[in-house]
């Protein structure tokens, strides 16, 4: 009789906590309203599923209840109702995934005058990158990825030359435009996920994925890793900005291209010093308004604020805080000059040499508390030198 009580509550309860939770879908921002439809289809049915067992179950507990003087009796297999059960679950199956494969059929197909843009997951960040002029992305290969060409660009192909390569954690597209994502990774599965636009696919290191849809609202809207990456992956963020033409084409002028980028490398300055020259004040805004934190003080010098880009383009502050808050690695506040004590019971000051050593390599010297698990990743000398100028004004 409990058992049956217990059950009842638990159906009026789901039901409640359905029709009253805050916690409903986001307001839809693209046209992939079939996706919601396909999802508000499989949530009725496995509801309608839920509660009639539920329900059942708790009938047949009351009604065969145990009574003094009454024996059970056994009935072997019913065909009939064994043919019921396999029909009605087959249709039920049916219903659920035929509408799911027919979306995700039109999710991959885009249509042919769809714009592009292509997404690089590296744990713990996202690099776009957008055809230029031609029209035309470039040819890549995974032997020509290095920091200042993390898509692996053929520099030899002419059609990537004119390439954008966007170096924030955000990127931006016009509204009412369909537009084709082609999605790679550089490590490890990582998945791109932007709610409101209920567009989500896998990036599989080794293949390039994709899916397309067309913005309906302007906005800022969060993206989301959508698969567990590593020990960094909650902090794997970024933003889409909707927006009108006007302010896309303002923006897409000011990120830099392939070209300057390997120019300014092969100048020995930071990839990312050439976004910053090169996007003006447009960028810098994005910047700071993708990362603004609290307590964040202004970066003194001109490598300092290269420094701060290259650290937000590389993923850094997915673990390392800038306000002091604890983070999977320890914060950059007040860190210059400061002792710390190592694994190896050693004690360490934070100088420029130590600094440097710890982005470059990273298992060289860990700081006690923390976990050893920072990715290395390849930087030139002119890079670090601008980071650990950054971590300076980090106070
Ligand atoms: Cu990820």
């Amino acid at each position: 009789m409990a058992l049956a009580l217990a059950l009842i509550l638990i159906v009026v309860g789901t039901l409640a906590f359905h029709f009253w939770s805050p916690w409903w879908l986001t307001p839809l921002a693209s046209n992939w309203q079939a996706m919601d439809d396909a999802l508000m289809l499989t949530l009725v049915i496995t509801g309608a599923i839920f509660v009639i067992i539920n329900l059942f179950v708790a009938y047949a507990v009351i009604k065969f209840r145990h009574r003094d003087g009454v024996r059970a009796s056994a009935e072997h297999g019913s065909k009939k109702l064994e043919w019921w059960l396999i029909g009605v679950t087959t249709v039920g199956i049916v219903i659920m995934l035929a509408p799911g494969l027919d979306v995700y059929a039109k999710l991959i197909t885009a249509p042919d005058h769809a714009m592009q843009f292509e997404v690089m997951g590296q744990q713990w960040q996202w690099h776009y990158r957008l055809p230029g002029k031609d029209g035309r992305m470039g040819q890549t290969d995974v032997t020509h990825i290095s920091p200042e060409n993390p898509f692996g660009v053929n520099a030899k192909d002419p059609y990537g030359q004119d390439d954008v390569l966007v170096d924030t954690q955000e990127i931006h597209i016009p509204l009412d435009r369909p537009v084709k994502v082609l999605l790679r990774s550089q490590d490890v599965l990582h998945d791109f996920y932007v709610p409101q636009f209920r567009t989500r696919m896998n990036m599989v290191p080794g293949m390039v994925t994709s899916f397309w849809f067309t913005p309906t609202r302007t906005g800022r809207f969060e993206v989301m890793c959508a698969q567990l990456c590593g020990i960094g992956h909650a902090n794997m963020r970024g933003y889409v900005v909707v927006e009108d033409d006007a302010a896309y084409a303002k923006w897409l002028a000011a990120q830099p291209t392939f070209a300057a980028r390997m120019r300014a490398g092969a100048a020995g300055g930071t990839g990312v010093a050439a976004a910053a020259a090169g996007a003006g004040a447009a960028g810098a805004e994005g910047t700071a308004a993708g990362t603004a934190g609290a307590g964040e003080s202004a970066p003194a010098s001109d490598t300092a604020a290269q420094g701060k880009l290259l650290a937000q383009a590389r993923g850094c502050m997915a673990c390392h805080s800038v306000d002091g808050s604890p983070g999977v690695g320890p914060t950059w506040k007040g860190l210059y000059g400061k002792t710390e004590t190592l694994d190896s019971g050693k004690s360490a000051v934070a100088d420029d040499a130590y600094l440097k050593q710890s982005i470059a390599d990273p298992k060289a010297a860990i700081v006690r508390g923390f976990p050893p698990i920072m990715p290395q990743q390849p930087h030139t000398e002119a890079e670090l030198a601008a980071m650990v100028d950054y971590i300076k004004t980090v106070k």
